[in-house]
């Protein structure tokens, strides 16, 4: 079906989806390895890139092709490649477009493995990079050299939430003839469209909001123009990150409601966001749908919604943050986000933990933040989960302190 004139939630349903003989609804799962051609022509038309079909699904396979052609009508993209995995996505981008000298300028405040397989392995192979707050344009103007490639830019930021204006920055890029990358994970397709505003190449980890629902790793990388995308496609086919249709078709399932989904989280999120601001043991909230987020207007504009992601510092530092986590009830202790339950995690001890303290402090955030992914659970039972464990934090902080302050220091070894 066309569904180039339909909404975004027709999009949902429909984008992707072309009939087979048998008229199933939902794409079903090609669970095949490889695919038989006809004859000796036919098989060299495919490899020849001349002739309809599949060959192998490491190259292609129709489940996955279904998801692919759904996020790029999603994302106004000429083409998706599905990966099996966020990092194999981002993984790809930069084998695709960098090169042994090349140099790229990335948000400071990026998932951490990003910057991880950045300077800890790219580097090996003679790649630069440069890690900058992305919101001051100034900044990422500076940062760039003769021999910069690729700006990428994750909007808004993890774990910061932080808001990177894309069209401001697709122009300083383009002005110096770099392409740019926008991590869209945290927006979604549902929220923020980057090629619209001038992005080049823009991935998500469909482990989060696309999928949805905490059973799937996988990524997606989706290109402005036909020979991004082709360069894109060969990285991954070359290297092996491709998805399997299985997880292609889960992923198919769960973002047919990522409508639904983030338009009740993101109500939650503002509820909840509200209310702790009022609270005398947090010290600030990051959610761009607070006024006095420092980029709530920004985020008005690009964007057309704020999503279920905040962070919130607590004044009680390391201790308090690591103290919440065994505390809440509703919310779940784990790492990732954008599922249908709610999940809480500290980013100094857990997702952020490779990054150093210093590169922590320089990418904006404290070690007593807490992450918070809003769920679709009801919102009142989230808050008063949340209280249950501020109360708690409190009681055990003052424990300890009383505890250290009559405890007998340990007798003198004596030598
Ligand atoms: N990009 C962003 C913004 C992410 O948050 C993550 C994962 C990735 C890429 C990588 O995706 P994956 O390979 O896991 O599918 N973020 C995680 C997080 O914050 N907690 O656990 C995983």
């Amino acid at each position: 079906m066309n569904t180039k004139h339909l909404g975004i939630n027709s999009k949902l349903i429909h984008a992707g989806h072309t009939e087979d003989a048998t008229g199933a609804v939902n794409v079903p799962i090609y669970q095949t390895s490889t695919f038989a051609f006809r004859n000796a022509a036919h098989g060299a038309a495919l490899f020849a890139a001349k002739g309809d079909g599949y060959i192998y699904t490491r190259i292609g396979n129709p489940t996955i092709h279904a998801l692919e052609e759904s996020v790029a009508e999603l994302e106004h993209s000429c083409g998706g490649i599905a990966t099996s995995s966020g990092m194999g996505a981002i993984c790809t981008v930069y084998l695709a477009l960098l090169e042994g000298g090349a140099h790229m300028v990335s948000t400071a405040s990026v998932y951490g493995p990003s910057r991880g397989l950045m300077e800890k392995d790219f580097s090996r192979f003679g790649v630069q990079s440069t890690y900058v707050d992305t919101t001051d344009l100034t900044q990422v103007k500076k940062a760039l050299r003769p021999n910069t490639r690729l700006v990428y830019v994750e909007t808004p930021s993890n774990p910061t939430m932080q808001v990177t204006d894309i069209k401001q920055v697709a122009a300083i890029a383009h002005a110096h003839g770099c392409l740019v990358v926008v991590d869209n994970t945290f927006a979604s397709p549902y929220l923020q469209q980057p090629l619209d505003l001038g992005a080049d190449v823009v991935l998500h980890s469909v482990t989060k909001f696309i999928n949805g629902h905490a059973d799937v790793v996988g990524g997606i990388i989706v290109a402005k123009d036909m020979d991004i995308y082709k360069r894109l496609r060969k990285a991954m086919v070359n290297s092996g990150c491709n998805m399997d249709p299985h997880q292609a078709f889960l992923v198919l399932r769960g973002l047919k409601t990522l409508g639904i989904r983030i338009e009740r989280a993101q109500q939650s999120a503002m509820e909840i966001a509200a209310w702790l601001e009022k609270q005398p043991e947090v010290s600030a909230v990051h959610y761009i749908g607070l006024e006095s987020h420092p980029q709530h207007e920004l985020a008005k504009q690009q964007m057309s919604g704020f999503g279920s992601m905040i962070s919130f510092e607590l004044t009680g530092g390391m201790k308090a943050g690591r103290l919440l986590m065994d505390h809440v009830r509703v919310a779940t202790l784990a790492v990732s986000l954008g599922g249908v339950e709610t999940l809480v995690e500290h980013p100094a001890s857990m997702t952020h933990a490779s990054m150093s303290a210093q590169a922590r402090r320089d990418a904006g955030f404290t070690d007593g933040l807490v992450r918070y992914s809003v769920g679709i659970e009801d919102a009142e039972d989230l808050i008063a989960d949340l209280r249950q464990a501020l109360d708690a934090v409190s009681v055990e902080s003052l424990g300890r302190t009383l505890e250290s302050a009559i405890s007998v220091p340990p007798e003198p070894t004596l030598v």
